[in-house]
């Protein structure tokens, strides 16, 4: 079950700047940066709200390291914008096979490494009205020691 919006993916060439952007404009700080070399990515979550599921909310600013990245290829066709919308699940693997079984192409055998060590598919854009989504699963939340 998806249950809410995980994040909303954001192209852009220069992170740095667009990140200072989002601070200076809006006030919303880096919550966590990582570089994501199988998807050709470098990118900051920034955080939004928690949300009622004991998840939370991010925009995700994307920036391609490589010239054969998806996010490169997108860039240079459309510009900066939004790249892709996430909706968080519990469970990304019966969720993909539920919204295969509905004729979605699923665009991976398995699920792979997301940013914070989430679990992440995605969904053609084109069997989703032009809207490139990604199903995330958080990593579990290390409880404290005793
Ligand atoms: C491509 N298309 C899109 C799109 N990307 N439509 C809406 N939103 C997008 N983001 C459209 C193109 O305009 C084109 O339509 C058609 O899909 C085929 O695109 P293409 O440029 O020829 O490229 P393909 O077919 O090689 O690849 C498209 C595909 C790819 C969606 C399969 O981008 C992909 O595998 N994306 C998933 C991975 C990804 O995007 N990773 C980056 C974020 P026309 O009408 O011109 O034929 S990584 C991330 O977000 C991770 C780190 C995380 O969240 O933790």
């Amino acid at each position: 079950m998806l249950t809410r919006i995980d994040h909303i993916g954001i192209a852009c060439f220069d992170l740095d700047k667009t990140v200072e952007f989002y601070r200076a404009t809006y006030g919303f700080e880096v919550f966590h940066s990582e570089v994501n070399e199988e998807q050709g990515v470098r990118e900051a979550m920034l955080k939004i709200n928690d949300t009622s599921d004991g998840g939370a909310s991010y925009l995700q600013l994307l920036e391609p390291t490589r010239e054969d990245s998806t996010v490169a290829k997108w860039l240079a066709k459309n510009g900066e914008g939004v790249h892709h919308i996430a909706f968080g699940t519990a469970d990304v693997d019966a969720d993909a096979a539920d919204i295969k079984g509905k004729g979605v192409r699923v665009l991976y055998e398995e699920p792979r490494r997301g940013s914070m060590g989430s679990r992440i598919t995605f969904l053609h854009p084109k069997d989703c009205h032009g809207v490139l989504t990604e199903l995330v699963t958080s990593a579990p939340v290390e409880s404290p020691e005793h």
